[in-house]
């Protein structure tokens, strides 16, 4: 079901990433259309893909969003969503990222999983997600609402591709049978002191229960997740808001160090 037009559609993905390329805050797409629905939130970020597709950028993976309590409960919403990773998002272990290209960045501890084979839903589970993984990676998400004060209601943050600004990835791989990725512990430090704790398992249960879910919520809208994706599972603590000056050091156990200077 959708609710709007196509020509809304479109829109609404341009003003979204036009917000996003001038790092001009904008209000919830959901004041205006109050009576859009989830069908249409995804089709305004497919459409924003299609955008960057169409000049030249390529996507180079998927991400969950809000599958750990922590994150439902800081931004006050209840269920899972999904984004995707363009290119120009990617930024390297130990390098800088600017601040001056985004709104009000948050840092998330995350871990990825790349995949071996194709998943598809429905009914796919966190064994076959499992099976499908080449490896398993640390990784912080830089998110950066393109809503006021980072305030949205599902629909309006699953337009605004969840989100999604940069992304780290950690310098080392592993084996998924050789982790026990729920006892993972992470602690994530902001300028030399703890800001974040927590463990794997915080993200639905399992990390790979939020690969298994991302594909069976893309089968939804007839897409899978293509062998060779980068996928993250959504941050394992609360997001942690950055300033020009700050450095995240993120721990992982068993997986490493990821830092990044924010310039
Ligand atoms: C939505 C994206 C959340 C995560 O890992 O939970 C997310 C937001 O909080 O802005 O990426
Ligand atoms: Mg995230």
């Amino acid at each position: 079901m959708s609710t709007l037009t196509e020509a809304q559609i479109v829109e609404l993905a341009e003003h979204l990433e036009q917000a996003e390329l001038q790092n001009q805050a904008v209000v919830k797409i959901t004041d205006q259309y109050p009576d859009m629905d989830y069908d249409d939130a995804y089709d305004i970020q497919d459409r924003i893909r299609q955008q960057k597709e169409s000049r030249g950028i390529r996507t180079v993976g998927l991400k969950m969003g809000l599958t750990s309590f922590a994150k439902m409960k800081q931004m006050g919403v209840d269920s899972p969503i999904f984004g995707f990773l363009p290119e120009t998002a990617h930024c390297a272990d130990g390098g800088e990222i600017s601040t001056d290209g985004l709104i009000h960045p948050k840092v998330e501890a995350e871990v990825a999983f790349v995949t071996r084979t194709a998943l598809r839903g429905p009914n796919c589970t966190a064994e076959m997600a499992r099976e499908a993984t080449d490896f398993v990676v640390a990784a912080l998400e830089i998110i950066d609402s393109r809503y006021e004060n980072f305030r949205f209601d599902l629909r309006s943050v699953v337009a605004d591709n969840t989100s999604v600004s940069r992304y780290v990835s950690g310098s080392r791989i592993a084996a998924i049978t050789d982790l026990d990725l729920r006892s993972m512990g992470v602690v994530m430090e902001k300028n030399g002191e703890v800001a974040q704790t927590g463990a794997g398992a915080a993200v639905l249960g399992d990390p790979a229960e939020s690969v298994a879910m991302l594909a069976n919520m893309l089968a939804a809208r007839d897409q899978f997740i293509p062998a060779g994706t980068f996928v993250l599972t959504g941050g394992i603590t609360a997001a942690v808001p950055v300033d020009k000056g700050d450095v995240i050091t993120a721990r992982y156990q068993g997986l490493g160090a990821i830092t990044v200077r924010f310039v």
